[in-house]
């Protein structure tokens, strides 16, 4: 039986476990990244955990996220994350050089190398043949100490492309294809491989865009082969030398395969409040568009870029519209300054804004009241982009400037004939933002430095055998972290502050649930389906960790969500029988019993002190997570073993 490329990546990092699929399996993780918005949690943990300096081949810590510094908040992590950098080992790129996902694919990926990353968009990089896999900051860092990553085998799953593209259809469209087909849970448990004829016409920009939205599906991580497109593309950022090739064997196995015709694809929108809820953009061409956004980690690379200039040049939008263009790079900002594309940017109107996340997070540019904004980004969720009442679109550069220019939503096939975008030979290089840290010895006299803001990691409870607790909420199916705990411009700067996160938990489902917890001590959360979808962000565990939730009883999990609660030392639970989600009640007095024989035998009892009933849970955890749980989360289990290691 031949392998995927995944398979392959993992046999030649497997260190402990089986890759039989369904099975826990233990991977060397050779690179890592954060970003600022989880990074700071992250080395504080780093911190904790007493590990002197990384031992990965390379990791970086982007600044990317909070940008805006509104007060001194953003300014003090930066600085916390640039003396943390310094002191571990750890590459730092600084505010303004670009979005993690965009600077890694440009300048560090490298086909067939594992990158661990605190930020679920992290698979970004499995367009150039690498396995990319986004988690919770606590894992990071263990990643960043030398621990393997765990994570059960997941099944595979191949896309193949046949056809050609049709002008003004994008990469964007596949992955918006993808999650038509498969919805946002459909790439659950699996790794996306990319294959068929199709993709040979996809530059590595363009299969990064795919790979990135692979997040939006669920997938544990989405993969593309490396091959001459990828030795084209590194070789045009000067590391050639990174090139491998890597491709499945033709016997591989998959658990489900997609076909997927380009001839056939349309240009698609997502339309509010989900990624997979896409159409065809010609059937919406009646709604009027407020505000238009390019960039993010999905679309702000040169070709995109090159594509919008080019759509815009001697155009001017409507003074209905305001449009943001956000290039994902300073490479990309300088090579389209050095071509004089930015000056057909700037004068059709657009508002040039930083390389950063920017509006993709709410962080700046909310649209305004009830507006229409679209997106060239991979989220919509409901809020996010900093005004509640917004309707987000997700659509291609290409769509969004038709938009931009009509004022309506448009089909970018009536622009006419499509521009051809050639990309340069060579990419012009310059790594100045990405500052080298010091030498071990300079490093053990280097110290934190930590602002005001800086709070600490919440203690995580001792698990105890019955666990009585107040159902303090219950909400629906598809609650993704943007619900558990938002972002957005005021509370982004308070990503190191758990005490003054903790007033926003839920605040856009239920605003009064952060001091109904606080006041009710211990307390379980009811959710259903797909229960932390979106982002990677580990406070969506460490606030709630804070309000006293021990355990989160769902109908399903997302992965990284899960992880990170296990890693808080909350008990994900799930229901025997989903219906018995609709008996439980909000207010509930509850008994979790026997939770250690549970936690070992997979199952245990809840029994509803109020409403008298009895109901099974199921706790099905790897003998790693049962342990974690006992210890009382990573961070607690880790630092004793680095303990047991010094004490040898
Ligand atoms: C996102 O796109 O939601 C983020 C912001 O990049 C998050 C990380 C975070 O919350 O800091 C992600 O995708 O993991
Ligand atoms: Fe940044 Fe948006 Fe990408 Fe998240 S999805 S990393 S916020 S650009």
């Amino acid at each position: 039986m031949g392998y995927t490329i995944a398979e392959k990546i993992i046999k030649a990092h497997l260190v402990g476990g089986s890759s039989v699929r369904g099975e826990e399996v233990a991977i060397k993780i050779d690179q890592t990244l954060t970003q600022d918005a989880t990074g700071t949690m992250a080395y504080l943990e780093f911190e904790k955990m007493g590990i002197e300096r990384v031992k990965t081949e390379l990791s970086v810590a982007y600044v990317d996220h909070n940008t805006l510094q509104c007060g001194f908040e953003n300014a003090d992590d930066h600085r916390l994350i640039r003396s943390a950098a310094e002191k571990f080992g750890v590459y730092y790129s600084m505010p303004g050089n670009g979005i993690c996902h965009q600077v890694h694919l440009e300048r560090f990926g490298k086909p067939g190398k594992t990158l661990l990353g605190s930020d679920s968009h992290t698979p970004t990089c499995g367009g150039l043949g690498m396995l990319a896999i986004g988690a919770g900051g606590m894992d990071v860092a263990a990643a960043m100490g030398g621990s393997p990553y765990y994570i059960t085998m997941p099944k595979m799953m191949k896309i193949e492309l046949t056809g050609k593209l049709q002008p003004f259809v994008t990469a964007k469209d596949i992955a918006l294809e993808a999650l038509r087909i498969l919805t946002v849970k459909g790439g659950v448990g699996y790794i996306v491989e990319w294959g068929g004829d199709g993709i040979r016409q996809l530059s590595v920009p363009q299969r990064a865009t795919i790979t990135n939205m692979g997040a939006e599906l669920g997938a544990t991580s989405s993969i593309f082969p490396s091959d001459e497109v990828t030795r084209r593309f590194l070789s045009a950022q000067g590391r050639e030398d990174d090139f491998t090739p890597l491709e499945s064997d033709p016997d591989a196995v998959y658990d489900n395969v997609i076909k997927i015709n380009l001839s056939k694809l349309e240009p698609l929108i997502a339309c509010p409040h989900r990624p997979d809820n896409v159409v065809n953009v010609s059937s919406l061409s009646d709604i009027t568009v407020d505000q238009v956004c390019i960039g993010s980690c999905t679309n702000s690379s040169l070709a995109d870029m090159l594509m919008v200039a080019a759509l815009l040049k001697g155009k001017h939008i409507p003074p209905t519209v305001s449009l943001s263009v956000s290039p994902g790079s300073r490479q990309v900002l300088q090579m389209l300054s050095d071509t004089g594309a930015l000056s057909d940017i700037l004068s059709s109107g657009a508002r040039l804004l930083e390389c950063a996340c920017g509006p993709c997070i709410g962080m700046g540019f909310s649209p305004n009241s009830k507006g229409v904004s679209l997106r060239t980004f991979n989220r919509n969720f409901e809020g996010r982009s900093g005004t509640k009442d917004a309707n987000v679109y997700l659509v291609s550069p290409e769509t969004a400037v038709a938009s931009a220019l009509s004022g309506k939503i448009t089909d970018p096939r009536t622009l006419g004939e499509m521009p051809e975008i050639i990309l340069p030979e060579k990419f012009s290089i310059n790594d100045n933002s990405v500052i080298k840290p010091a030498d071990k010895e300079t490093a053990k006299s280097l110290w934190l430095v930590k602002g005001p803001n800086i709070g600490e990691i919440p203690a995580s409870p001792q698990v105890e055998n019955e666990i009585t607790a107040t159902i303090t909420l219950k909400v629906g199916d598809h609650i993704t972290t943007d619900h558990i705990m938002p972002a957005g411009a005021k509370i982004l700067p308070y990503r190191s502050n758990i005490p003054h996160l903790s007033q926003y938990c839920f605040e856009i489902c239920d605003p009064s649930f952060a001091e109904r917890a606080k006041s009710a001590g211990k307390n379980v959360i009811v959710g259903g389906v797909n229960y932390g979808q979106g982002s990677s962000r580990e406070h969506a565990a460490l606030v709630p960790l804070y309000l006293g939730v021990e355990a989160v009883i769902a109908k399903s999990f997302a992965r990284i969500h899960a992880a990170n609660l296990i890693n808080a030392g909350i008990i994900p639970l799930t229901f025997e029988n989903a219906d018995d989600y609709d008996k439980l009640t909000e207010g509930d007095e509850i008994v979790l019993e026997n939770v250690f024989d549970g936690i070992e035998n997979g199952k245990l009892t809840l029994t509803d002190k109020t409403s008298g009933k009895n109901y099974i849970l199921l706790c099905t955890f790897t003998e790693r997570q049962k342990e974690l749980i006992k210890a009382g989360g990573l961070l607690a289990y880790t630092a004793s073993k680095a303990k047991g290691a010094d004490n040898k």
